[in-house]
């Protein structure tokens, strides 16, 4: 079957993150990626200043009601940076209506990092972004994104009990699986934590010092792909962990290119991971 994934995020016109490296990334995978942008900006609001934002909230229930009229439906949704509070009840019902029987539907919180929210969003957007988080089937945020979500205390450094409690405290329900991004116990690893049917999981990998932006769109894209090529959840963010680290080795030692990884040129690796 040739599969359709739906995924809703941001256009940043320049900086390596959200649909420009979603959709290179599911193609890559095999996918029919159809997206549905929730804002356009100039550039990402990691580091640039005077970055232009369109919201484009008010688009989505034309375009929604266009997809229903020509009865067009998604084997999976995968959600990353949103352009608004109001946009999340809009994504709520494409989720319930747009999506076939057994669809997939991944959440990436894209909304904080190292401790703090991004400059776009407050404790409103939070409260909302739990509301989408509750019905994901898998849910994939990071440390930070996961503190928000949970009312747990952020810590740089951690033990294991500390991210049992994170993953305990963030999953919805039984069925809901999570993959928590930047897990690192040692100073020269790091890893992802997968968390299924009341289960730990750990796949520990080399940590590459510098930390580029974009990575966490590169592992979700990656992940969802892997996971629609029929990949099973620890496979699928080991697959991910490996070609994002591949991409930021690949990065490495270019100064000029702070905004985001290189993941272009090595998306063949991806390609022979999946194999
Ligand atoms: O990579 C996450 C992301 C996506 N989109 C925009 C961002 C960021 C992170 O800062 O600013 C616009």
């Amino acid at each position: 079957m040739y599969k359709k994934v739906l995924t809703i995020q941001d256009i940043s016109c320049v900086g390596q993150c959200s649909l420009t490296v979603a959709l290179p990334i599911l193609s890559a995978c095999g996918m029919e990626t159809i997206i549905l942008p929730s804002a356009i900006l100039s550039t990402h609001t990691a580091g640039f200043s005077g970055f232009t934002f369109r919201d484009l909230t008010e688009d989505i229930d034309g375009i929604a009601a266009h997809w229903a009229k020509e009865g067009i439906f998604f084997d999976s949704l995968y959600t990353g940076y949103l352009g608004s509070t109001e946009q999340i009840d809009k994504v709520l019902a494409i989720a319930k209506d747009r999506l076939k029987e057994g669809a997939l539907f991944v959440v990436d919180p894209a909304m904080a990092d190292n401790g703090k929210l991004y400059p776009a969003f407050d404790s409103v957007f939070v409260e909302a972004m739990k509301k989408l988080c509750e019905k994901a089937d898998v849910l994939l945020p990071n440390i930070t994104e996961a503190c928000f979500l949970t009312g747990v205390e952020y810590k740089e450094t951690y033990d294991e009990a500390y991210i049992k409690e994170l993953v305990g405290k963030l999953a919805a329900n039984e069925k809901q699986k999570i993959v928590l991004t930047g897990v690192s116990y040692k100073k020269e690893t790091t890893g992802v934590v997968v968390y299924e049917n009341g289960e730990i999981q750990y796949y520990e990998h080399e940590r590459i010092e510098k930390g580029c932006h974009g990575t966490g769109d590169v592992y979700a894209s990656a992940f969802v792909g892997a996971l629609m090529n029929d990949k099973s959840t620890y496979e699928a963010a080991r697959i991910a962990a490996d070609y994002t680290v591949a991409c930021i080795k690949y990065t490495q030692g270019d100064e000029e290119h702070w905004y985001g990884v290189k993941f272009e040129p090595v998306l063949g690796q991806l390609i022979d991971l999946l194999k």
